[in-house]
Formats: C-alpha cells, structure tokens, sequence
C-alpha cells in the first residue's frame, strides 16, 4: 500500500514535469486571468524533512483575491506560513484566514516572510524537478490553480 502511494506520487511528479511549460503559461501569461505566479520555487530539504515554497502571487483585477490553501501530491500536508519574530525569536504562524492580495498588488512568500510549509514528503526529489502545487483562491474564478514549482538549492533565495 505504502510502495503504491510512493510509486503514484512519483508519477504524478514526472506527469507535472512534462506538463510543466505549459502550466507556467497558464500562470504566467493567461491574458484574461487577474492572477500571476511569479518564481514559484520550492527549497530543497533531503532527508524528508518539510520544505519552504516560494513566490510571488500578483492581482492585476479590480478586486481583492485571497489565497486560501495551497494542496500538492508531492506533499503530505501543505500550510501557508508566516515567520514572524517576537522578542528575538523567530517562529512560524499558521495563516488561518490565508492571504488576502488587493488588487493591484501582490503577495510575496520569500524566506524570514511567507511562505508555503510543504510537509510530509511523497517521493524523493532532487534539484531541478518540478512538481505541482494547486493554489486555491477566493474571489477567482476558477478557485483551484495548479503551478509548477522548480525545486531548487536550499542555499537559494
Ligand atoms: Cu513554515
């Protein structure tokens, strides 16, 4: 059961690589979409330990959109963080109400700021692989988003 889960995820992740150009078209440039996906990356974690997604979510429509959960195969579980620090110390809040972008603006997840807990890893993945994280919005016809993050260096910004 658990080696079929695996085997699934793994191809779910090849699936998503092929189809990554054209998902980061959807993203990028679908001209009647208020919505942009800007880097959409993930940081690379060996050890199945959970990983920080990042991007840079942008509202070019006329009406504030939020962002209110964010679901992956790769992934066991998938919050939206924020690291926040209080009295010297850094710690990460659960974004309950999600993230509300104006219209106009954009919503920026980078590191020590927001950003996409990506727990419970499906497979092992390496530097370079894509893999898939539907964004799911209010105010944004259709809600669901499925984007292509590139996995990159843990040692990248
Ligand atoms: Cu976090």
């Amino acid at each position: 059961m658990k080696q079929g889960k695996v085997i699934l995820a793994s191809a779910v992740v090849a699936l998503v690589a092929l189809l990554g150009g054209a998902l980061w078209w959807v993203a990028q440039v679908a001209p009647e979409s208020p919505l942009t996906v800007d880097n959409p990356r993930v940081r690379m974690v060996p050890g199945g330990g959970p990983m920080a997604g990042y991007m840079e979510i942008g509202n070019h429509g006329d009406s504030p959109i939020r962002l209110v959960a964010a679901d992956s195969p790769a992934f066991g579980n998938v919050m939206i963080h924020r690291t926040v620090v209080r009295d010297g110390q850094a710690r990460m809040e659960h974004q309950r109400d999600g993230v509300e972008i104006q219209p106009g603006d954009s919503a920026v997840f980078k590191p020590r700021d927001l950003h996409l807990m990506l727990m419970q890893p499906q497979t092992e993945l390496e530097v370079g692989d894509t893999v898939a994280v539907v964004l799911t919005f209010e105010g944004i016809e259709p809600a669901d988003w499925p984007i292509a993050f590139t996995v990159v260096p843990v040692t990248s910004q």
